[in-house]
């Protein structure tokens, strides 16, 4: 039996519109335990991270609430690793995109320790690989996957012990339809494999997941990073920074279907859910349904 356990992070630090910081709640109220506890799995609520309030101050330096962010990170870090010292599945429930570089930094150091390959799977309508230099919004959300390479401001990079926690081959992009001018140039730089919407529009979901999972094997840790913003907005109206012809519904049950698939899913990060901007906890609901899905619901299977 897996344990898996829940930690909030409710913060919007990161993010331009104000909401984020609900998430965690409106997954509760969605029933995410109970969810999950469904299929044999035992679940522990760790309750909510504290960090310091949103300043909403303008960006410094092409980046904004800098020492928020890592503040919040390092709980989401601390919380995290001991969670995977533990042997559970941590599934953090943001807040917005910039935990990532918490979670994902204290995933590469447990993955590092234990020899284990790392994938990370980003779902998202967003590349999120801006750095201050670049970004035009400074909004640390669009930053984490740069961070997590090695770039950006000194406090958010290096957080697993290595100047960079993921390579560029250690990430795949899922769901792409939004990258800023400069972006475009950081992803050619950097070499990484982005499947917009274009390639799952082209190729289909199948087709883009076997890609994607292809070289997974029994030494793999599969780390999914959900941004909600990755589904069409007509499915899922509760995001900061919605984007029109995203995967829909059955394309996203197929894509967390095909990871559960794998047997080798260790972390999780459901981020970016504003149920200020929802429609009856919709988007909370929905995010519920994918995770059962990515921890093995299927219609037929017991
Ligand atoms: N690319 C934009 C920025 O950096 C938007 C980022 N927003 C997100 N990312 N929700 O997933 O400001
Ligand atoms: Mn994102
Ligand atoms: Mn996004
Ligand atoms: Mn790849």
């Amino acid at each position: 039996m897996k344990t898996v356990s829940l930690i909030g992070a409710p913060t919007d630090v990161g993010a331009s519109v104000r909401g984020a910081g609900m998430g965690p709640d409106a997954l509760r109220v969605a029933g995410i335990g109970d969810a999950l506890r469904g299929h044999r799995i035992e679940i522990i609520d760790r309750g909510n991270l504290s960090g310091p309030p949103n300043p909403w101050s303008s960006p410094q330096s092409g980046i904004r609430h800098l020492p928020e962010v890592v503040a919040w990170n390092r709980a989401v870090f601390d919380a995290v690793s001991t969670d995977l010292a533990m042997g559970h599945v941590p599934v953090l429930m943001g807040g917005d995109h910039c935990l990532a570089i918490g979670s994902i930094s204290a995933v590469a150091r447990q993955c590092r320790q234990q020899h284990k390959n790392l994938r990370v799977v980003w779902l998202d309508a967003h590349t999120d690989v801006n750095t201050e230099s670049i970004s035009p919004s400074g909004n640390i959300h669009g930053m984490p996957v740069a961070a997590l390479l090695g770039h950006g401001p000194a406090d958010l990079v290096g957080w697993s012990g290595e100047r960079a926690a993921l390579t560029p081959d250690n990430i795949d992009f899922i769901g792409i339809r939004s990258v800023d001018a400069e972006e475009k140039q950081a992803i050619r730089q950097l070499g990484l494999q982005v499947f917009d919407m274009r390639h799952i529009d082209e190729h289909g979901m199948r087709y883009t997941m076997t890609e994607v999972l292809q070289d997974v094997d029994e030494d793999t840790h599969l780390h999914v990073s959900f941004d909600l913003d990755c589904l069409d907005p007509m499915e899922a109206p509760g995001v900061g920074t919605g984007v029109r012809g995203g995967p829909t519904y059955r394309e996203m049950q197929l894509c967390m279907e095909m990871i559960a698939d794998t047997g080798r899913l260790g972390s999780l990060d459901v981020v970016e859910i504003n149920p200020a901007l929802d429609v009856r906890n919709r988007t909370a609901e929905l995010a519920v349904e994918f995770i059962q899905s990515l921890f093995g619901a299927s219609t037929l299977a017991r």
